[in-house]
């Protein structure tokens, strides 16, 4: 029998959280592995809760709902970002782990690599060369990285894989002389991720959907997935309850990018949740359409045990227009009254603000925070990065404000405002960031309890 190795790399970066981060994708890619005849072994470089982590490294303890800080190391900054003042590292297991781990893995026929943000590719570079050093089998990457910067992923020295659909993936294997089944085209319904390629979890992740009907200016969404595929309630349902009984765990995060583009859709889901008596805490760390919520799915979600709603708010003023339109502050004002008129507090309910988005103003920034702390409800910062295949950067590039063959690791949301001269300073940033934690503090101690940081980047 053939073997497969999948590996979730390393991540290189200022700052990186554990805040639910599996790689999924890379889960079904396991299921149609398995589903071809393939014995599929996994390295997950990020799970903090594998039990044979801590005899390598100190595992910093878990902090809310399984989240939690990833093991790390100080390493060198690459040349282009020697400017960027601040420590370097590599989070994720030791490499001794690693090394440990791939001779208990022992011969594979092929390795494949996943990846997540495209400026976290330093991760995934050495991630290649520490498997081409020790193992002998073609590499194959794929994930968001290769599908946003094919040509730049190339020069890892892995082969690509730039698409997004696994019935792609037969085709890929024929040209490397391995064996290959058809996937069916509806994977997504049919497969699970293939959890039990694990030992242990801290928390459990999946997506109902792939894709969003909307086009946001600064979102690659339409770019992965073209419209909106839905997984039937009944198998998503079964999946959580399959998963959840196999690792007893108590948080479940849901990853969809349009959880709520269809509500019967979703209100179908939290209903058979309710139905089988699944009992864990349900996060949604991925913003959610403040548009769309309603009472009902509000009620539902409240019933099932949801203990972390973010909703997609990122702007006031003209650039919500100008950036499609999604949200406007009356459908974040009420979806605010809806879900604290059901009892959730703003420790569980918080808006994402993107700061830092191409033509958005101090102001707009501080007028979007006013907006949710007046309406009791948390608020998110989080630093924009332009990303190939959307509007802005369509027009970031073709006016000469972003090189078109930028080096992704300087589109790094810490990185951006350290170079880019069409945006907030690095001094902007930090200074905005300051005032804004001063506001929350201070509305948020005024109605009691502590209140989290909770950006994305942790
Ligand atoms: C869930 C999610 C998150 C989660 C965590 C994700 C994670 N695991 O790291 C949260 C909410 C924390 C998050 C945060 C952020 N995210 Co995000 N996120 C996503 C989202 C919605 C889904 C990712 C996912 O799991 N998809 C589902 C799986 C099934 O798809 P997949 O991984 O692509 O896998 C498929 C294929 O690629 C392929 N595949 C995957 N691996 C492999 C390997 C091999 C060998 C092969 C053959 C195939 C293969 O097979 C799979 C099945 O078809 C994506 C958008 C999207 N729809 O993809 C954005 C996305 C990745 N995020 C994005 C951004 C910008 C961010 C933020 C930086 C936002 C911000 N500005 O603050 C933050 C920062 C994160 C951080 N520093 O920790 C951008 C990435 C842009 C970029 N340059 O890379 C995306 C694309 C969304 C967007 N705005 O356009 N995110
Ligand atoms: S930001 Fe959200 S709503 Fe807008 S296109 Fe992306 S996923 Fe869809």
């Amino acid at each position: 029998m053939k073997r497969a190795l999948l590996v979730n790399p390393w991540i290189h970066d200022f700052a990186a959280y554990d805040f639910w981060l599996k790689p999924l994708g890379l889960l079904y890619v396991g299921r149609a592995m398995e589903e071809m005849g393939y014995e599929v072994v996994l390295v997950d470089l990020l799970n903090r809760h594998d039990p044979d982590l801590p005899r390598f490294t100190k595992v910093p303890k878990d902090k809310r709902y399984g989240t939690g800080k990833f093991p790390s190391a100080i390493i060198e900054k690459p040349d282009l970002l020697k400017f960027v003042p601040r420590k370097y590292k590599r989070y994720g297991a030791p490499p001794e782990y690693f090394e440990w781990k791939l001779r208990d893995v022992g011969r594979v026929d092929v390795i494949m690599v996943t990846s997540t943000l495209s400026y976290w590719y330093p991760g995934v570079w050495e991630t290649v060369r520490f498997l081409k050093e020790r193992l002998d089998a073609p590499i194959v990457l794929g994930g968001i990285y290769p599908r946003l910067f094919p040509e730049h992923a190339k020069k890892s020295g892995a082969i690509v894989f730039e698409k997004g659909d696994l019935t792609a993936l037969p085709s890929l294997l024929e040209s490397l002389g391995l064996p290959s089944k058809e996937v069916p085209r509806d994977w997504f319904e049919l497969y699970d991720p293939m959890y039990e390629l694990y030992e242990r979890v801290g928390y459990l992740v999946f997506t109902t959907t792939l894709g969003c009907p909307f086009h946001c200016t600064y979102c690659a969404v339409h770019r992965l997935w073209r419209g909106l595929r839905k997984r039937s309630p009944e198998r998503v349902v079964d999946c959580i309850e399959k998963y959840v009984e196999l690792f007893k765990v108590k948080d479940v995060a849901f990853f969809d990018d349009a959880i709520l583009a269809d509500t019967n859709h979703f209100k179908e889901i939290l209903r058979l949740i309710l139905k089988r008596g699944i009992k864990v805490n349900f996060h949604l760390p991925n913003g959610i359409h403040a548009r769309l919520i309603d009472e009902e799915i509000v009620h539902l979600m409240r019933e099932c045990g949801f203990k972390t709603i973010k909703l997609g708010y990122e702007t006031t003023g003209e650039l919500q227009k100008k950036t499609g339109g999604k949200v406007f502050d009356e459908d974040v004002v009420r979806a605010a009254k809806i879900l604290t008129k059901a009892g959730f507090t703003h420790e569980e309910v918080s808006a994402y603000i993107l700061l830092n988005l191409p033509g958005q103003s101090v102001e707009d920034v501080l007028k979007a925070v006013e907006v949710c702390l007046s309406e009791g409800i948390d608020v998110s910062l989080n630093e924009y990065t332009p990303i190939p295949g959307t509007q802005d950067w369509y027009e970031l590039t073709k006016s000469g404000k972003i090189p078109p063959d930028v080096d992704p690791a300087l589109l790094n949301n810490t990185v951006l405002p350290y170079w880019w001269k069409h945006g907030m300073s690095a001094e902007d940033v930090q200074r905005l960031k300051r005032i804004v934690q001063e506001r929350r503090l201070s509305t948020l101690k005024a109605c009691k309890g502590s209140p989290q940081l909770s950006d994305r980047t942790g």
